[in-house]
């Protein structure tokens, strides 16, 4: 634990000052009523913090909110410089930066594009330096998070370092006040006994005019609960906006989406292509992608049958820029396709990987958690099995999952992907021309077994094995051991 909620522990519920104006302690009577005839002339009104809520279901990437600004652009905390005085940042979310960027999360959870404090820990200190004393109209913050990360629990300090004994970066053991600190409000979003999520925002602002003349900003941040390690508030953006400046809201593309939808089989079977991430690959998921989609769905239901099998009728590919490595996958009936790689592919392995991946939705095999009496079927198969339709039956024309002297020496029947593909289409053509789909109908009842080789061709799976490798042997003039 870097930190501790020290002086900020229980205050998270305590009512924000009415009055921020009187510069003095309690008084006797008589000069507080001295003060009170003047008060309308010293004091500069009151502070008030505005909070509002987008629910998850209205939540937008514009951070729209009716009371609460939106979320602005070339504003004064844009340009100022951002310290963590106490406290870790974690590193699964941005840096500071992400607070005075300009930009916004484009959903409910994405710590990169937020800052947060490390998971576990009770929060901590960001202090803001504007450069120099500013007149402040307004302090804007801004969150999203679908669960207990969405609300917002914070102190906030302002200075205009002047003050003898000012300390620019007191930790939390330091109470702020007394080293040249004057608080400004307490900030807490939190709905009682309701659930969290949503997009919040938070304004601070006088109701007689500026904030303060402030050159330094002191957030104190607590987490919104410590029942798990996951209270540390998502914040997306905070916004200090100068008296007299007009804030430029933050721009946000709206992203409309980009769907194609269509069928195959005459109504039967539903398709849509979401290219929504990757409108410029939407032309040749058109043209190019859907033909194959269309035509082979089907296909790949019919060359993969099994006793009372209903294959899914509705399926969606959707281009995504969030997949690292991975070309595509494919989980329930989604198909999803890594832009950057579908680009660099377009006229060689685009098509070929998306009928793969569809020959996962159609396979749909038993798994231990809906049975579990299930067996396991070995990974090599369900990998082979797509592979051998897509190398043998889809694009035969292409070779591409030959055995060559160049792969010879690691080839193994369970190599998975292409060396599997080849093992299953040199069983197909040798032994048995249905063993793809009886491995299939077994492994789609929970019912694979090593046995199936055995029955279906005479030869255990090793002995198969091992005769396919020496018939590539012979065939690349390889002497066999
Ligand atoms: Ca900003
Ligand atoms: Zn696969």
């Amino acid at each position: 634990m870097g930190t501790d909620a020290g002086n900020t522990a229980g205050r998270a519920h305590a009512e924000m000052p009415k009055d921020t104006c009187l510069l003095m302690k309690p008084h006797p009577l008589a000069i507080a009523l001295f003060l009170l005839q003047f008060l309308p002339l010293v004091c500069r009104g009151a502070i008030q913090v505005v909070s509002e809520r987008n629910e998850n279901e209205a939540a937008t990437v514009a951070f729209r909110f009716k009371n609460v600004p939106p979320p602005a652009k070339s504003d004064a905390a844009e340009r100022a410089s951002f310290t963590l005085v106490d406290g870790e940042r974690d590193i699964n979310g941005g840096d500071l930066i992400k607070l005075h960027d300009g930009r916004l999360p484009r959903e409910e959870d994405q710590p990169a594009e937020n800052f947060f404090f490390r998971a576990g820990s009770a929060g901590g200190r960001i202090q803001l330096d504007l450069g120099s004393a500013i007149a402040i109209k307004q302090v804007n913050s801004y969150s999203w998070h679908g669960g207990t990360r969405a609300p917002q629990v914070y102190w906030l300090y302002g200075s205009d370092g002047g003050a003898p004994g000012f300390q620019a970066e007191p930790k939390r053991g330091t109470d702020p006040e007394t080293c040249g600190w004057k608080l400004l409000a307490k900030v807490d979003t939190r709905p009682k006994g309701e659930p969290l999520g949503g997009q919040y925002g938070v304004s601070i602002s006088d109701s007689g005019g500026d904030l303060g003349t402030f050159r330094y900003l002191l957030f104190d941040i607590s987490r919104t609960e410590g029942e798990d390690p996951f209270g540390q508030t998502f914040y997306s953006e905070i916004d200090v906006l100068e008296a007299g400046s007009t804030a430029t809201p933050v721009a946000v593309e709206e992203t409309k989406p980009i769907t194609q939808s269509f069928v195959a089989e005459g109504g039967k079977y539903h398709f849509t292509i979401d290219t929504t991430l990757a409108p410029d690959l939407t032309e040749w998921a058109d043209k190019e992608l859907r033909p194959v989609v269309k035509e082979w769905y089907p296909k790949l239901i019919a060359l993969l049958p099994s006793e009372g099998f209903m294959p899914r009728t509705n399926v969606t590919l959707r281009f995504r820029e969030d997949m690292g490595g991975t070309p595509a996958s494919a989980g329930g009936g989604f198909v999803n396709c890594n832009a950057g790689w579908f680009r660099g592919e377009l006229k060689r392995e685009a098509r070929g990987s998306v009928v793969h991946e569809l020959v996962h939705v159609v396979q749909n095999y038993a798994g231990r958690r809906s049975d579990p009496t299930a067996t396991r079927m070995p990974g090599w198969l369900v990998e082979g099995i797509p592979d051998y339709i897509r190398w043998y039956l889809y694009e035969p024309q292409t070779k591409g999952a030959e055995i060559t002297t160049r792969n010879l020496a690691r080839a193994k029947y369970d190599g998975s992907y292409r060396v599997t593909a080849n093992f299953l289409n040199w069983v197909t053509t040798q032994y048995d021309p249905l063993i793809v789909q009886k491995l299939n109908a077994a492994a789609r009842a929970g019912k694979y077994r090593e046995e199936l080789w055995k029955e279906a061709t005479g030869k255990t799976v090793q002995e198969l094995g091992e005769e396919w490798k020496r018939f590539h042997e012979q065939r690349l003039a390889v002497p066999a051991k």
